[in-house]
């Protein structure tokens, strides 16, 4: 493999001439982009055909997936590929700065970890060499660009991520396929998007489909001048594909939502079945030799009776097809949450894919009659969730502990009568884009002691526990702070607002949910501003707090806990008093990349949740790779984060799982107000008038003093935790002045993060549930 820099670039001038008969220097970045992208795809051309060639007639694992948040693809892309420097400075050369395309929009296909996770599986099979193709939907229009109006509220735009063109991708009209809905026929029409591993010539496939209609223009109607019906039914097709559901944590029964799921799953299988007849002939019965399907959640979990539909419409008996589908696929949870377990309505779903809905039928009954407690239909509802454990190899967790719970809880029935069905495989990050390219200073400290090549080899990172010294700690210490200075140049750009490097940076950046507790982090902010103001905290280093998240639409509680944020905000940064100590800054448009600069300049890691709330959080391995201390329950991955590095380098606080359990019925959180000034003061802040309060903050602040049993109320124990987070976050915030025993702490943590990898998740489920 080397790809020559010097044609890139040539080929880059001559797109740029043709098009739009401009110059390296005339154009602008999307159209430099969108020519340097196309270069890119010339010069990789014949390696990713090659790379499809070799894996023919071999097992191959597909990962199916609503959501794939690829996010930038134009510096991963020439990082992976080894040439982002020689591009830099090629482009320098002919006086173009290589950073104006940071004005590039994100592919955001995803919410959030879910569809990241996907994106960091792709990057680490390719690059570990594991026949894994990815299957999703290319929607018009990704996550919502959100930006904040005067009150602190969220709006949100349209994202047109195409709006300037996508070079990284192919239309392949010929593999398009047909889907039929109960009202309306679509075609599936795929583009592919090649997945450039690091430091390989292997090059992978995601690939994504797009709804069109079977007829562009309904002629009838047309030459009857009945304009707005002749468009009807291509607006139609292309509604499915039209936008992502920028909902993250509850599940909503949308038909619309429907027609997007089992156009993945039909369009991925019927692909799956045209490859399978094209290499090994048309008897599918040995199907699941050659293919092993991944279903990312329950999203894409109609494929197994479509599957069945397919192979019965094939000629197979209902019992045989059964038994195909099992061996074929494998599901993992990302969630517990009662709220986000996908249940369909039998006549929703028979009005949009009736013969799914028999099938569906089929296997309830097949699995009552094995199992008399056990069941997919239940009160005329359709039970994603164990559909999908009922009919796969493999069900998996994405952290220890959550893993766990499903055996315990939410899948215990399940669990007793298919107790080797259950697995975990931890999450991982891939260490390319999450260390390689967004901290190219600290990867070249790390280069010095750990081989070269431990991008892809990230256990190596362990070498350096024993090598911590004064004079490494020194040098990482140098880096943050290098890493602070660019972020602080980011936010004064982007946000108007200005921050001091030498503040300690403490982090939450994370989709806004309840149990995610950004509130908690917020009152908690609260009682230190208010303490410093007193003077009853005196012992405190100045802090710059930062926040990055965007809310559901629809999510009203969520909504309101951003204002009060933004208020918070606001009233703390208009406060002399304060100034020399505390900053708050809640970033707009949180996104993928943006973590790219947030995370490399964090000193805290704020990991929050009550225990047993988050499956398993990838921002908190993004934060440790760079090394941050995480300030954390013992929830999801912390639990194994803190395992691999030490508690006495993390700072947990918190009750347990068990702790949280035990006191489910019986939370007082009005208890715990009346006994504490500093929550009481902190909490009321809500509705005093301290900042401008409302209606929702009045409603967050009766939830929040009302017990778990109660309809309106805290079920996230925010109270509970409140004073050990406050001793917590405040030990480390002391800690952090010692600048050696605190860099030693956070590189302690870099040593330890070998092991979330995405190489290491994704080798264990080819060798653990995959076998390939
Ligand atoms: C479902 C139905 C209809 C509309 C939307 C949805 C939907 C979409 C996305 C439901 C859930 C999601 C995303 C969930 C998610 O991101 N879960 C996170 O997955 C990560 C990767 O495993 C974990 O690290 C996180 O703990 C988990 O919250």
């Amino acid at each position: 493999m080397s790809y020559n820099v010097n044609t890139i670039i040539a080929n880059t001038e001559a797109l740029l001439k043709l098009r739009h008969d401009e110059t390296l220097i005339s154009t602008t970045p999307q159209r430099l982009h969108d020519c340097l992208g196309t270069a890119v795809m010339m010069a990789i051309n014949e390696n990713w055909t090659a790379s499809k060639k070799r894996r023919e007639s071999n097992r191959k694992a597909y990962y199916f997936s609503a959501e794939y948040l690829m996010g930038r693809l134009v510096y991963s892309n020439l990082f992976n590929l080894g040439i982002l420097d020689q591009v830099k400075a090629a482009l320098a050369q002919k006086g173009v700065n290589l950073a104006e395309l940071e004005d590039i929009e994100d592919a955001a296909l995803g919410n959030g970890g879910l569809g990241r996770l996907a994106a960091c599986f792709l990057d680490s099979a390719v690059t570990c060499g594991i026949p894994l193709s990815g299957y999703g939907l290319r929607y018009r229009f990704g996550l919502f660009k959100q930006s904040f109006d005067e009150r602190g509220s969220q709006k949100e735009e349209a994202d047109d991520w195409t709006r300037y063109g996508d070079p990284w991708s192919y239309r392949r009209d010929k593999h398009a396929v047909k889907v039929k809905f109960a009202d309306q026929t679509v075609i599936a029409v795929p583009y592919d998007m090649p997945i450039i591993g690091y430091n390989t010539d292997n090059i992978g496939t995601l690939r994504l489909w797009q709804c069109e209609p079977e007829r562009e223009l309904d002629f009838d109607a047309f030459n009857a001048q009945d304009y707005a019906r002749a468009l009807a039914e291509k607006n139609k097709a292309e509604d499915i594909t039209r936008v992502l559901y920028p909902n993250d944590s509850t599940y909503e029964g949308k038909q619309l939502r429907i027609k997007q799921q089992y156009v993945l799953c039909s369009a991925s299988l019927q692909d799956i079945l045209r490859v399978y007849r094209s290499t090994h002939g048309s008897d599918l019965s040995g199907l699941s030799r050659f293919v092993a399907v991944q279903l990312n959640d329950t999203h894409p979990a109609m494929s197994i009776p479509e599957l069945i539909r397919l192979l019965m419409a094939d000629g197979m008996e209902f019992e045989q097809a059964f038994q195909v589908a099992k061996n074929t696929f494998s599901y993992t949870n990302h969630t517990v949450m009662s709220e986000a377990l996908e249940k369909w309505n039998l006549d929703l779903l028979a009005s949009v894919v009736p013969e799914i809905v028999e099938i569906i039928k089929k296997i309830d009954a097949r699995c009552r009659a094995d199992h008399p407690e056990l069941f997919i239909i239940k009160d005329h509802q359709a039970h994603m969730a164990n559909l999908s454990v009922y009919v796969s190899t493999a069900v998996n967790g994405v952290a220890e502990i959550h893993s766990e719970i499903l055996k315990r809880d939410l899948f215990k029935d399940w669990y007793a009568v298919y107790p080797k069905r259950f697995q975990n495989k931890t999450n991982g990050i891939t260490p390319r884009r999450w260390l390689g390219l967004c901290n190219p200073e600290l990867t070249k400290l790390l280069e010095q002691y750990v081989s070269p090549g431990f991008l892809t080899r990230l256990d190596w990172l362990q070498v350096l526990k024993p090598l911590v010294d004064s004079e490494i700690v020194e040098q990482f210490n140098q880096v943050k702070r290098a890493k602070k200075e660019q972020l602080c140049q980011v936010i004064a750009k982007r946000e108007g607002v200005e921050l001091n490097p030498d503040f300690v940076f403490d982090v939450q950046v994370k989709r806004l949910h309840e149990y995610k507790r950004q509130l908690m982090n917020a009152l908690s902010i609260m009682d230190i501003y208010l303490s410093l103001k007193d003077g009853s905290l005196t012992d405190f280093t100045p802090t710059v707090f930062v926040f990055g998240a965007k809310s559901a639409p629809g999510y009203q509680r969520a909504k309101a806990i951003i204002r009060y944020i933004n208020q918070v905000a606001k009233r703390i940064n208009n406060d002399p008093d304060v100034a020399d100590r505390m900053k708050v800054v809640f970033v707009q448009n949180y996104n993928c990349s943006y973590a790219e600069h947030i995370i490399p300049a964090a000193d805290i890691s704020e990991q929050i949740s009550p225990a047993g709330t988050e499956a398993s959080g990838t921002g908190n391995m993004k934060f440790m790779l760079n090394g941050a201390v995480t300030l954390g329950t013992l929830d999801g991955a912390n639990v194994e984060i803190v395992e691999q590095a030490g508690k006495e380098n993390n700072y947990i606080f918190g009750a347990t799982v068990e702790e949280l359990e035990s006191i489910r019925d019986t939370y007082d959180p009005m208890a715990i107000y009346n006994a504490d000034a500093h929550i009481r003061r902190a909490v009321d802040t809500l509705v005093d008038g301290t900042v401008p309060t409302d209606d929702e903050l009045k409603e967050l602040h009766h939830a929040l003093l009302h017990g778990a049993s109660w309809h309106k109320a805290d079920h996230y124990y925010t109270l509970k935790d409140f004073a050990s987070y406050q001793a917590a976050r405040l030990q480390a915030n002391r800690d952090y002045r010692d600048r050696q025993a605190f860099g030693r702490k956070c590189l302690m943590n870099v040593a330890s993060a070998g092991k979330f990898s995405s190489d290491r998740t994704i080798r264990q489920y080819a060798e653990e549930i995959w076998h390939v």
